[in-house]
C-alpha cells in the first residue's frame, strides 16, 4: 500500500496514468511535503472491467472535507484498511481542509482523473450540491458523513446522530438511576447538524426524568483543548458536576484533564465515537477515564464495500444507510466484537420470515423477491404467510425461536405490540431484522436493523406532485385512501402528506377512510363514500396503487371518469399501476421499491460474518407521474 502525491494536479489525466503515478518514489516524497492529492495502490476483490496491465481495474475518487478531525482521520484509515482488502482497486484522495470552494475544485479534478466512482464527505451540504449533483451525471457518488439537498446521489452513509444522542440518554437514565443528578453537556460545533441531531436525541431520552438536570450545555468545536478550557472555567464557576456527556471521546477526555487538574474526583465522563487506539475512546474507557463510549463507525468501510457493489452492479442498492452505535463500558469490553462469523456454522443459515400476508401487488413482489434471493444467497429461509394478523405474525415468530433459527425477519403488520415477543427473541439470542415496516417501542435494543422505505418521504412526495400539477392556490379537495391502522407506512405517509399540503390552505383532506392497502377494501370503501352522495372531492390520494385501483373501478361502475375529473396520486408503482396511468385513469404513482430480498439477505450474511448492520437501511425510490408510464412500464419489474 502506497500513499503519493498525483503529479496530475494541474492536469487532465487517465486513468492509467494514476496508477503509473502512485508507483514513482519521487512523487511520494512530495506527498509528504503537499498532500493535496493522495493516491492509493491496492490489491482487491472488486470484479468490474478487464483488469489493465498495471492490475488496476476501478479507480476510486475520494474527497474529504479536511483531515484534521479525529473523526475524519479515522475514516480515511477505514476506507484505506476496508480498500486493501479488495483487488484492482485504487484510490485517490483529496483534502479540501474545510473549504467548500476547494472541495468544488477538487470533485472537478477527481472526474477528470477519470474516476469510475466518487466517494465525498462534503464540508456543507448546501454549498455542495450542484457539484455532487453534476458529478452524479458522470459517475456513482456515495456521500459519507454529510448530504447534498436533494436526491442527486447515489448512496449516502451517515451516523444516525440522533439515535446516538437517545442511546447516550437512555444510558445516562440508567448511571443516575431514580435520585438523578446534574449534567454538563459538551456539543460539537455549534449549529452544526450533528451537534444538534445528538443533542435532540439525548434530551428526548431524558424527557420526564426531571431529577436529572442538564445544568449547563456549551460548544467545543469537536476539540479536546477547547473543551478542557470552557470545562475548567465552568468548575471555576460551579463546580456541582455528576456526570459530563460530551458529543465526541476527545472533547470527553479535555474535560476529564481539566477536571483531574482542578482536584475533582467522582464526575463520570462519557463520550461518542469508540474509537481504537492510544487515546481513543475504547482505550479511554479501558484506563478508566471514561466511564462509556458509544461506538459507531465512520461509514468508510461500508462506503468501500458499497462502491464495489455499485461497480459490479449488484442489485439491491439502498438510497440511503444511517450507521449503528454500540454502548461501550468497562464491563462490556471483553465482548465488545459481536457474532459468531458465518464460516464457523459448518452449515446453512437459517432465516425466519414471519410476511403480513398477500394484501397487495406490492406484497406479492416482496414475497417473491425475499424468496429469490434467499435461493440464490443459499440461505434457509422458512417463511409464514401470516394472512394480515398480527397474533400469526407473534406465533411465527415464537415458532422461529423454538426452531432456534439464526436469523428472524418480519415486516410488522402494525407498529405497536411487539415488544414481548422482541424480548424472547433476544433472550434466545437470535437477532431480529425488520424488513419492510418498523416498529416504535420505547426499547431501541430489540431489533439489529430496519431496511424499507422512508414512509413520511413518500407522503411528501406524492403531496410536492400534487400542488406541482394543480398549483399553490387550487382548490384541492382530497379523498383520503389509508392504509391499514397503525401500520408504519400509513402512519408516515399521512404524515409526510399533511406536513406539505399545510402550506396550502386551499389543499383540503375533505373525507379519509381505511382502505387497508388491499384493492377489495379500497373499492369498498369508496363504494360507500359515493353511494352517500360525495361528489365534492377533485383528488383522491391512496396509501398504495391496489386501494387507488379499487377507487377507480368504483368510480367507473357509477360512471364518474377516474384521472379526468380527479387526479389520483398512489404509492407503491407497480405495474398495474402504470397501466392505468397508461390508460389514463391513475396521474401519478410514487414508488416504494418492494424488492427488499437482496438487501434482506445482505444483511443477513453480514451480520452472522460479525460485521455490525447499520440502523437503517432506506431504499431508492423514484415518482412516475402517467406522462412517463408508457416509457417505463416495459421496463417494470413488478
Ligand atoms: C410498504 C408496504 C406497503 C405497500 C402496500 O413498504 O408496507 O404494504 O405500500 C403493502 O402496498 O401492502
Amino acid at each position: 500500500m502506497r500513499t503519493l502525491l498525483d503529479p496530475t494536479r494541474r492536469r487532465a489525466a487517465p486513468r492509467a496514468r494514476a496508477a503509473r503515478a502512485a508507483r514513482s518514489p519521487a512523487v511520494s516524497l512530495l506527498g509528504l511535503l503537499a498532500p493535496l492529492l493522495l493516491i492509493l495502490a491496492l490489491a482487491s476483490s472488486c470484479s468490474g472491467p478487464k483488469e489493465e496491465p498495471d492490475g488496476v481495474k476501478w479507480l476510486i475518487g475520494v474527497s474529504h472535507a479536511n483531515l484534521t478531525e479525529p473523526w475524519r482521520i479515522t475514516m480515511n484509515r477505514d476506507i484505506l484498511s476496508e480498500a486493501a482488502t479488495k483487488k484492482g482497486l485504487r484510490v485517490v484522495f483529496t483534502d479540501a481542509a474545510d473549504s467548500a470552494s476547494k472541495q468544488i475544485d477538487d470533485i472537478a479534478h477527481l472526474l477528470k482523473l477519470g474516476v469510475n466512482l466518487l466517494i465525498v464527505s462534503p464540508v456543507d451540504g448546501d454549498a455542495l450540491t450542484q457539484a455532487v449533483t453534476a458529478a452524479y451525471q458522470k459517475v456513482p457518488v456515495i456521500l459519507l458523513d454529510r448530504t447534498v439537498e436533494g436526491y442527486g446521489y447515489t448512496l449516502y452513509i451517515g451516523p444516525d446522530n440522533y439515535f446516538i444522542g437517545r442511546s447516550v440518554g437512555a444510558y445516562v437514565r440508567e448511571l443516575l438511576g431514580p435520585r438523578g443528578g446534574r449534567v454538563v453537556e459538551i456539543q460539537g460545533r455549534a449549529g452544526s447538524p450533528p451537534a444538534i441531531e445528538r443533542s435532540t436525541g439525548f434530551r428526548e431520552a431524558l424527557a420526564g426524568r426531571p431529577l436529572i438536570r442538564i445544568v449547563d450545555s456549551f460548544g467545543a468545536d469537536w476539540l479536546r483543548d477547547t473543551a478542557q478550557d470552557k470545562f475548567a472555567s465552568r468548575l471555576k464557576r460551579d463546580g456541582r458536576v455528576d456526570v459530563v456527556v460530551a458529543q465526541n471521546d476527545t472533547m470527553a477526555l479535555g474535560a476529564w484533564k481539566a477536571a483531574r487538574a482542578a482536584g475533582r474526583a467522582g464526575i463520570r465522563f462519557i463520550g461518542i465515537d469508540g474509537f481504537s487506539g492510544e487515546n481513543g475512546g475504547i482505550n479511554l474507557v479501558e484506563r478508566g477515564v471514561l466511564t462509556a463510549t458509544f461506538a459507531s463507525s465512520t461509514g468508510g468501510k461500508q462506503a468501500v464495500d458499497y462502491a464495489c457493489d455499485i461497480l459490479d452492479k449488484a442489485s439491491g442498492i439502498p438510497k440511503k444507510i444511517f450507521l449503528s452505535c454500540r454502548r461501550v463500558t468497562a464491563g462490556s469490553l471483553v465482548n465488545a466484537a459481536s457474532h459468531p462469523p458465518i464460516a464457523g456454522l459448518g452449515r446453512r443459515v437459517v432465516l425466519g420470515y414471519a410476511q403480513t400476508g398477500d394484501e397487495s401487488a406490492w406484497r406479492t413482489a416482496n414475497t417473491v423477491s425475499i424468496k429469490a434471493a434467499a435461493k440464490r444467497a443459499d440461505i434457509d429461509l422458512r417463511f409464514i404467510d401470516c394472512q394480515l394478523k398480527q397474533a400469526n405474525q407473534i406465533a411465527a415468530i415464537r415458532s422461529f425461536i423454538a426452531q432456534r433459527v439464526d436469523v428472524i425477519a418480519f415486516s410488522p403488520l402494525v407498529e405497536t405490540g411487539w415488544d414481548e415477543v422482541l424480548r424472547e427473541a433476544r433472550a434466545a439470542r437470535i437477532p431480529v431484522i425488520l424488513s419492510d415496516r418498523s416498529i416504535r417501542s420505547s426499547d431501541e435494543s430489540l431489533y439489529e436493523t430496519f431496511l424499507g422505505a422512508d414512509f413520511i418521504e413518500e407522503g411528501r412526495r406524492a403531496a410536492r406532485w400534487l400542488v406541482s400539477r394543480l398549483g399553490d392556490h387550487a382548490a384541492a379537495r382530497i379523498v383520503e385512501l389509508r392504509g391499514t391502522e397503525g401500520a408504519d407506512p400509513a402512519i408516515g405517509r399521512k404524515q409526510g402528506f399533511e406536513e406539505i399540503i399545510a402550506d396550502h390552505p386551499s389543499y383540503r383532506i375533505v373525507a379519509s377512510v381505511d382502505g387497508d392497502f388491499q384493492f377489495s377494501v379500497g373499492k369498498r370503501v369508496m363504494s360507500e363514500l359515493l353511494d352517500r352522495g360525495l361528489r365534492d372531492f377533485n383528488v383522491i390520494y391512496a396509501h398504495n396503487d391496489d386501494m387507488a385501483l379499487g377507487a377507480i373501478e368504483a368510480m367507473k361502475e357509477r360512471g364518474m371518469n377516474p384521472g379526468k375529473d380527479v387526479t389520483i396520486v398512489s404509492i407503491d408503482g407497480v405495474r398495474a399501476a402504470f397501466q392505468a396511468m397508461r390508460a389514463g385513469k391513475l396521474s401519478c404513482t410514487v414508488e416504494c421499491n418492494p424488492l427488499l430480498g437482496p438487501l434482506l439477505m445482505k444483511a443477513v450474511a453480514d451480520y452472522m460474518s460479525g460485521k455490525e448492520l447499520p440502523r437503517r437501511i432506506i431504499t431508492a425510490e423514484g415518482i412516475f407521474p402517467a406522462e412517463t408510464a408508457a416509457a417505463v412500464l416495459p421496463e417494470r419489474k413488478y
